[in-house]
């Protein structure tokens, strides 16, 4: 038997038909067997491997992050949301999701919270953001759970809002956090989706004041985003270059991105 082995693996010798068959088979098996084996030891070493608190083990959400950071970088100002015709608009738009909306709300006394790298907190009234340029998008806003809807927002756009209030140093970090007054709800986007040119804080929805349980005064419309990230009224805005947390990505392991 050894001798066999021998003649067929040996280097440069000429084999016949019936030898080369069996050499090629011996081959085959061979790798199969390691290739078997590596993938059932890969598969319980997988595991073994501690999870999340989304369930999803640890190796794979490594996996998961990379491709989020691949994907994330492919997103850049020429990635342009497709827009429509304010006439094709929904008129009254659906409403989902009452997160962070359901503590009474003083309006009056409403400010949004910008807190300042150097740890100074700007304190906005929905005029301080009014009188900046105002932009409106018309676009199909999709929900994570399956339903998508034509809509039309006005406000300022997040990039002009930075250049107004001074925040080029907040806007050079790599996230940034927003949070409704009650901090029920919160989200993190990525700085250069933030940034993207049809990013809005957005205060009018059909041309008229956001109703209350749309995020009176101000939300955040981030069309580059499934709408979990597009959170109804602000309270605080923070910037950060460690991930914000994000109540769905804690939560239900939800893609921190949801781009789209
Ligand atoms: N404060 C707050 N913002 C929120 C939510 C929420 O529950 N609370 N839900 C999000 C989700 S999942 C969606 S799809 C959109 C829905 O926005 P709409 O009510 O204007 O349609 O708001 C997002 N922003
Ligand atoms: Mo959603």
């Amino acid at each position: 038997m050894s001798h066999f082995f021998q003649t067929i693996f040996t280097a440069n010798k000429k084999l016949n038909t019936d030898q080369l068959i069996l050499k090629k088979t011996v081959l085959s098996f061979f790798f199969f067997f390691v290739l078997a084996g590596a993938a059932f030891w890969g598969w319980k070493w997988l595991r073994s491997r501690p999870s999340d608190s989304g369930k999803t083990s640890a190796p794979i959400r490594a996996v998961l992050n990379t491709n989020e950071k691949i994907f994330d970088g492919l997103l850049s100002d020429k990635h342009l949301t497709k827009e429509y015709p304010k006439s094709k608009a929904a008129n009254p738009a659906r409403v989902n999701g009452f997160l962070g909306l359901k503590t009474p709300f003083d309006s009056a006394n409403w400010r949004m919270n910008v807190i300042k790298a150097s740890g100074d907190t700007l304190k906005l009234t929905l005029d301080d953001i009014r009188k900046l340029p105002k932009v409106e998008i018309t676009f199909n806003f999709k929900c994570i759970e399956g339903w998508s809807q034509i809509t039309n927002w006005g406000g300022v756009r997040f990039a002009d809002f930075v250049k107004a209030y001074g925040l080029t140093n907040e806007t050079a970090m790599e996230y940034l956090g927003l949070s409704t007054p009650d901090k029920e709800y919160y989200v993190g986007i990525d700085m250069l989706s933030a940034m993207h040119p049809q990013t809005i804080l957005c205060y009018e929805l059909n041309g008229k004041p956001l109703p209350m349980e749309q995020g009176y005064p101000v939300r955040l419309i981030i069309p580059v985003k499934y709408g979990v990230k597009s959170l109804k009224r602000i309270g605080d805005m923070y910037f950060s270059n460690s991930r914000p947390p994000d109540y769905w990505a804690d939560k239900k392991g939800y893609d921190y991105f949801s781009g789209l």
